[in-house]
């Protein structure tokens, strides 16, 4: 099975291999969508098991991300071709502290692909600093990602900054840890457990 060769190959950190394997799947007519999910979040979630069971360590987990994002970089044209005119501007980032990206990544490849235009300012990003793009660039909406437990506080600091400051912009919230209940509680205007369902969000906060 294709998606079974491509999470393997990220499991053995094989960049080219999973670069070689996703062309040719997209070559034979794959679902793009098939592709990620299947293989290569599947990975993601396999790495995620091995390192709580303690099968493996950060360098490893490393090294699948790395291995990830060759493998993002093939869908990445595939994901993003529009012929749209943009549907918004999105600040997109992950908060303060926290230095994981592929999520954030892939919901910036997703809204692109749906017509946004996206404005990323990578990890670690301060909440002054998401207050700051969206003041200057005029964004429609500020999309913040939290990966770990610890970090999700960012998001609701964050959410509380721009309301005193009123923002203005909608503000999207998502990551592993975040639930519907936590984006309900701290006052998020849209929540979503995975990139796809960002991308409805965000249509849903344009269109009022
Ligand atoms: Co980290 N890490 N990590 N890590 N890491 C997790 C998140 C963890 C669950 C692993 C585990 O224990 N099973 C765990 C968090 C536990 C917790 O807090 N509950 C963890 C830990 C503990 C840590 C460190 C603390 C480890 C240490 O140093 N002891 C450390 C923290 C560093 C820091 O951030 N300050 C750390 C470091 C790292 C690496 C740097 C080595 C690397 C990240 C590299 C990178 O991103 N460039 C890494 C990795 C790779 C992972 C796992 C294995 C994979 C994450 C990933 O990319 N998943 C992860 C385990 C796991 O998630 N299964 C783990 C694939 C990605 C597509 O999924 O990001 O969830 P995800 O995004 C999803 C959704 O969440 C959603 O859409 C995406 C898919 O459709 N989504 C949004 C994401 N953002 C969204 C925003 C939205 C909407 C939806 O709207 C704005």
């Amino acid at each position: 099975m294709p998606v079974e060769d491509i999470i393997k190959a990220v499991l053995d950190f094989n960049e080219a291999q999973v670069v070689d394997l996703i062309n040719s799947e997209l070559d034979r007519g794959a679902e793009v969508t098939s592709l990620l999910n299947g293989g290569l979040i599947a990975a993601m979630d396999e790495v995620g098991r091995r390192f709580s069971s303690g099968e493996l360590f950060v360098p490893e987990m490393l090294l699948a991300a790395q291995t990830m994002k060759a493998g993002l970089g093939v869908i990445k044209p595939v994901l993003s071709k529009t012929g749209a005119k943009p549907k918004g501007l999105v600040v997109i980032g992950t908060v303060q502290g926290d230095l994981h990206d592929i999520g954030k990544n892939l919901v910036s490849m997703m809204l692109e692909g749906a017509g946004f235009t996206v404005i990323d300012l990578g990890v670690d990003v301060a909440g002054e600093t998401f207050v700051k793009s969206v003041q200057d660039s005029k964004a429609d909406l500020v999309a913040m990602s939290a990966l770990l437990t610890t970090t999700m506080p960012a998001l609701e600091a964050n959410v509380a900054l721009f309301k005193k400051l009123g923002l203005g912009a909608g503000v999207l919230v998502g990551g592993a840890p975040v639930t519907r209940a936590f984006a309900d509680k701290i006052g998020a205007d849209g929540f979503s457990e995975d990139a796809v369902g960002a991308v409805e969000v965000a249509r849903r906060l344009m269109a009022g």
